[in-house]
C-alpha cells in the first residue's frame, strides 16, 4: 500500500474514531558469482526513508556496526502526492478535492532525491563502514502501488542503481528488474542474500496474477536450487507473511504476497523444493515494524522480519496525544503470524516508530543462534526473537513439532482469512458501530434541540 495514501487513511480514521562488540569486518562488493571468505555476523536493513526528513536513525544503525546493511525499497520518495481516497471512494470535492491521479515523477526529481538521500551524513558514514545492498518499492520505483504498467521504470531502474553504486558492467543494469542475489562467507557459514524486485513484473492488485514475472521466477529457482547456504535472507519490499489486508479490510488495504495468494503458495513450493535450509524472509513497506511467523508453509518456521521506516512511520503522522490511540488500534488487529512475547516495547509487538532491522548471528555457539531484531532509533530492542538454527532444517517434522509445542503457537498455522468473522473484522467493527453510535447521538441531539426550540417557541406564543 502506499505510504500517503496508508498515512492519510489512518490520519481519517483516527480522526473519525477520535473525535468520537562481535568484530568488523568490512565486506567489499560481490554479485552473484563471486563469493566472499569473511564470516558474516552482522546484518542490518531498513526502508522508507524519506531524503528530506530528518534521519537521526543512522547514528544508530552506524553504531550497531553492519558489515552489510540493506535497503527494502522506498529508500527515496520520488513519486508524487497521490490522490486522497476514503473507503475506497476518491473525493473530488471540497478539501478532499483529488490531485492528478498518478503523476509520475520526473527524471530529474528522483535523481535530485537520490543525491539528497546520498548525501545524508549518517548514510554517508554507513556506507563508509558496511557494504550496501538493495532494491526498491514504490516510491522509489517511482509510482505509488505502481506495477509492470509503470512506464518510468526502465529510467528509475538505473537511477536506483546508480544510488546502490552498482558497477556501470554489472549484469544488473542489462537485465529487466532489479533483482539480485549475493553470497558471503566461507562454505558452512555462509550466506545467501536475495533480493527479489516485486514491482517491475507485477500485476495489478487483485489479479491474483504475478508479483516475479517469468524471467524473475527461473532466476529465482536457479539461485535457491543452486549450491546450498547455511543461510538464506529473502528480501522483499514487501511483506511475505503477514497478511494484514485480510484484517483491516475495508478499512484499509496493504499491498503484500497475501493479496497474490497464487504466487504465494508458488514461492513456499519453491522454497519446500528447493529442500534449503536457513531461509527467511526481510521486508518493510508497512511503517511499522514486528516479526512473523508461518509455520505451515514448510517443514520448518519461515520468518518474515519487517522493518518499516527509517523516517515513516504510523505514529509520527498523528499528533502525540493521538499515538496511544495508535497502539490501542495495534493492539486490537488480529494477527495469528505475528511472534509476540513480553519483552516487546509494547503489547501489540507492533512498533510504529521509526526503526531499522538487525540480523545477528552467532557462528561459534552450538548450535548455531540467529537474533531477530527491531530496533528503535536508540538501537534499544522493540520486538525480537532467537533462532536456532537447527529449527530452520527441511525434513525435520521432529523439530518442527517441538518449536510448536514449545512455542504453543498453533496460530502460526492460521491463515488470517480463517479467523472467525468477529475476530477477523473486529477493527472494522469496532470501527462502524462508533460511527453510528456518534451518528445516533447527533440525531438524539439535533432531536432535542428541535423540541426544546419547539417548546420554547409555543411558550413564547402563550405569553
Ligand atoms: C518528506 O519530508 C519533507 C520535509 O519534512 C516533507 O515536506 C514531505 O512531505 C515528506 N514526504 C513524505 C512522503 O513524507
Ligand atoms: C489475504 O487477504 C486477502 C484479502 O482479504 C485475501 O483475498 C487473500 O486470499 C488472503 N491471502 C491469503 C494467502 O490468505
Ligand atoms: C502443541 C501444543 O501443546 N498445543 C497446545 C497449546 O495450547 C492449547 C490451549 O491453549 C492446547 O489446546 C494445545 O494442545
Amino acid at each position: 500500500m502506499g505510504i500517503d495514501q496508508l498515512r492519510w487513511r489512518w490520519w481519517n480514521a483516527v480522526v473519525l474514531i477520535g473525535m468520537v562488540g562481535v568484530t568488523v569486518v568490512t565486506v567489499t562488493g560481490s554479485d552473484s558469482h563471486e563469493k566472499q571468505e569473511q564470516v558474516v555476523s552482522r546484518i542490518a536493513f531498513g526502508s522508507c526513508s524519506n531524503q528530506s526528513a530528518p534521519q537521526p536513525i543512522w547514528d544508530a544503525v552506524v553504531d550497531f556496526h553492519p558489515q552489510i546493511f540493506i535497503w527494502l525499497g522506498d529508500n527515496i520518495y520520488g513519486d508524487f502526492k497521490r490522490p486522497f481516497k476514503i473507503f475506497g471512494q476518491e473525493r473530488t470535492v471540497g478539501p478532499w478535492k483529488n490531485v492528478p491521479r498518478f503523476v509520475p515523477s520526473s527524471e530529474q526529481e528522483m535523481k535530485a532525491g537520490y543525491e539528497k538521500a546520498k548525501s545524508n551524513p549518517g548514510y554517508a558514514r554507513l556506507q563508509q563502514n558496511a557494504k550496501v545492498i538493495g532494491t526498491w518499492d514504490d516510491h522509489d520505483y517511482g509510482l505509488n502501488d505502481a506495477g509492470k504498467e509503470f512506464h518510468g521504470k526502465i529510467t528509475n531502474q538505473k537511477l536506483l542503481l546508480d544510488f546502490l553504486d552498482e558497477p556501470q558492467d554489472s549484469p544488473r543494469r542489462k537485465q529487466a528488474g532489479v533483482y539480485a542475489s549475493y553470497t558471503y562467507g566461507p562454505v558452512g557459514r555462509d550466506i545467501k542474500i536475495v533480493l527479489l524486485d516485486t514491482r517491475y513484473h507485477r500485476d495489478p492488485v487483485g489479479s491474483d496474477g504475478t508479483i516475479l514475472g517469468n524471467s524473475q521466477w527461473l532466476w529465482l529457482e536457479t539461485e535457491l536450487k543452486g549450491p546450498p547456504t547455511a543461510l538464506t535472507i529473502i528480501g522483499s519490499s514487501i511483506q511475505v507473511i503477514s497478511n494484514l489486508s485480510a484484517t483491516i479490510h475495508p478499512l484499509f488495504a496493504m499491498e503484500s504476497w497475501g493479496r497474490f495468494p497464487k504466487e504465494r503458495d508458488r514461492l513456499f513450493k519453491l522454497i519446500a523444493d528447493s529442500k534449503r535450509a536457513g531461509v527467511f524472509f526481510i521486508s518493510g513497506d508497512v511503517h511499522f515494524g514486528e516479526i512473523t511467523r508461518y509455520d505451515c508453509a514448510l517443514d520448518y518456521p519461515l520468518y518474515d522480519l519487517t522493518s518499516s521506516g527509517v523516517t515513516q512511520s504510523v505514529e509520527e503522522v498523528v499528533p502525540p496525544f493521538l499515538r496511544s490511540f495508535v497502539r490501542f488500534v495495534a493492539w486490537l488487529t488480529p494477527s495469528t503470524m505475528r511472534v509476540k512475547d513480553e519483552n516487546c516495547r509494547y503489547k501489540s509487538c507492533i512498533y510504529g516508530q521509526p526503526n531499522f532491522g538487525t540480523i545477528e548471528i552467532d557462528w561459534d555457539s552450538h548450535p548455531v543462534t540467529l537474533k531477530f531484531k527491531v530496533r528503535d532509533k536508540d538501537s534499544v530492542t522493540v520486538t525480537g526473537v532467537d533462532v536456532s538454527l537447527t529449527e530452520l532444517q527441511p525434513s525435520n517434522s521432529e523439530i518442527l513439532d517441538r518449536v510448536k509445542a514449545e512455542h504453543n503457537n498453533s496460530k502460526h498455522c492460521t491463515l488470517e482469512v480463517s479467523l472467525p468473522w468477529i475476530v477477523r473484522y473486529r477493527l472494522a467493527i469496532l470501527f462502524f458501530s462508533t460511527l453510528f453510535v456518534m451518528f445516533v447521538a447527533f440525531l438524539v441531539l439535533v432531536y432535542t434541540c428541535f423540541r426544546l426550540c419547539r417548546l420554547e417557541s409555543c411558550k413564547r406564543k402563550h405569553d
